[in-house]
């Protein structure tokens, strides 16, 4: 499968690309940065939300799906939220009705359910709860995939990522890890399960402290390997763990995040 991958040089990105080389894709990647030392494969320096850019690189190369992983993963002003989280995704789904590419993979985050208490069930059905713009972009992003779902029969996959990282650095992240190899096996069920419509999922590893549904995961053949337990006598408990596990966003709940819409 020849895929284009959005945010290639970020960290998510880049273990995501050499996972889907490694795994026989042919892999194109897009950033604002240059291509990483070591890359294979094609590379375009684009900002994702210049609708124009997105075109031209569609048309450069027949792609057969995407997987959108650009975006500021902070919190910002509302405007700015927008135009890294819906914007971009609109002007690549633009370019797949175009072009007739079917399928996107979109990293959406837990921030999008961040403000429903921790105790609560978290699932595939769970109504949009955000934390912060950020997730509010995030669920206005997961709603454009929903919409070309049905409107064009597109195949989206909106993956409600944890806390990826090399190694859980937090109590919360005990529950909200996402390893590097089992990003690498979510992106890759994501692209291939075949035909889910539009589907959510959460992104994170088998965590024994997980507080998340792996079920709908699992049904388009996500299975995650990996368990922030392992790694749990190398996290040092702090003093914010209480806060940070009341919720599912945890830090993103904190007062110091709150900000005016339009500032
Ligand atoms: C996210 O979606 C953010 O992009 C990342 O910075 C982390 O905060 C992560 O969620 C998390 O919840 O740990």
């Amino acid at each position: 499968m020849r895929v284009l991958v959005t945010g290639a040089a970020g960290s998510l990105g880049r273990t995501v690309t050499v996972g889907l080389a490694d795994r026989g894709h042919e892999v194109v990647g897009l950033d604002l940065l240059p291509e990483p030392e070591g890359f294979e494969g094609g590379w375009h320096a684009v900002d994702c939300a210049d609708a124009d850019a997105v075109a031209a690189v569609f048309t450069a190369q027949p792609l057969d799906a995407v997987v959108h992983l650009a975006g500021n993963p902070d919190e910002s002003s509302l405007p700015e939220a927008l135009t890294s989280h819906v914007v971009s995704t609109a002007a690549l789904l633009d370019a797949m009705v175009d072009q007739g590419v079917r399928r996107l993979v979109y990293a959406s985050s837990n921030h999008a359910v961040g403000g429903v208490p921790r105790v609560d069930t978290v699932d595939a059905a769970t109504l949009p709860r955000p934390d912060t713009f950020y997730g509010v972009a995030k669920v206005a992003a997961e709603a454009l995939l929903r919409l070309y779902a049905d409107r064009y029969g597109f195949d989206t996959v909106a993956c409600r990522i944890g806390s990826f990282r090399s190694q859980p650095e937090s109590v919360r992240e005990l529950a909200t890890w996402l390893s590097p190899d089992d990003a690498v096996r979510m992106v890759e069920a994501a692209l291939t399960a075949p035909a889910p419509g539009f589907a959510v999922l959460y992104g994170v590893s088998a965590n024994a402290r997980g507080w998340w549904d792996l079920e709908p995961g699992r049904g388009l053949g996500y299975d995650p390997l990996d368990d922030a337990e392992d790694h749990a006598a190398g996290v040092t408990p702090g003093p914010d763990d209480a806060a940070e596990t009341a919720h599912v966003g945890g830090p993103f709940l904190a007062p110091s995040m709150r900000r005016p819409a339009l500032d």
